[in-house]
């Protein structure tokens, strides 16, 4: 029996999975480096360096540790300018009705991501207070496909991880909540087709019938 949901927050709370793949295009594009959608799918739910790993895959030059953190700083600098237009209007349809008629069912919500820019997000999307734990890239050390993260969330929550359920946008993801010993529900994104998942929803109102 469910009782809480954990959602991701890039790509299933809001847009800012297509922020974070204009602002690597933009770093990947002056370093002279291709940056194609689908090498974007492979950085969904990973951490920013492990990020910036995969975009300098084809790069001729070997970046210094010291460099490699200017990169990703740089990048997080462009991503935060265009955070800068997020309104509460943005969340994605049906995400604040369906988190609140999760709530007025009992049941707990959460949020598991990567992004050290969680609260931020949330404070913009005007969504900072209706969730009883965030779990985000501060608390954690290794980022999905490592279930630390919704671990965590299920830590604060104050539940086995048996009784919850993951809502997310990346494979990484998927194969995080299903590591963790919880039910895997794909919404859009590379984890739409990703096998692991229990179940696939298009909607999210779609989880108020689970
Ligand atoms: P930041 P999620 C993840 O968030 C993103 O999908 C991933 O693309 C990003 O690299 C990661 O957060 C770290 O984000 O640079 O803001 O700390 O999908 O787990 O909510
Ligand atoms: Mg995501």
């Amino acid at each position: 029996m469910i009782e809480a949901f954990i959602f991701d927050l890039d790509g299933v709370i809001c847009t800012t999975d297509e922020y974070h793949y204009q602002a690597w295009k933009t770093l990947a594009n002056e370093l002279g480096l291709e940056f194609s959608r689908a090498k974007n799918d492979r950085l969904r739910g990973i951490s920013r360096m492990a990020s910036l790993e995969i975009v300098l895959e084809e790069s001729k030059i070997e970046y210094s540790a010291e460099e490699k953190v200017d990169l990703a700083e740089k990048k997080n600098a462009i991503y935060r300018k265009l955070l800068c237009n997020i309104h509460p209007e943005d969340a994605l349809p049906e995400i604040p009705e369906t988190l609140k008629a999760l709530r007025e069912r009992d049941m707990k919500i959460a949020i598991g991501s990567s992004s050290k820019n969680t609260k931020d997000i949330l404070g913009r999307l005007d969504l900072l207070d209706i969730f009883d734990a965030i779990a985000d890239g501060s608390d954690i050390t290794r980022s999905k496909p490592d279930p630390e993260v919704f671990l965590c969330a299920a830590g604060k929550l104050g539940l086995e991880p048996g009784v919850c359920a993951v809502v997310e946008d990346a494979s990484a993801g998927i194969q995080a909540a299903k590591a963790a010993g919880m039910l895997a529900i794909a919404f859009g994104g590379d984890a739409a087709s990703d096998p692991c998942a229990d179940k696939v929803i298009t909607h999210p109102s779609q989880l108020l019938a689970l």
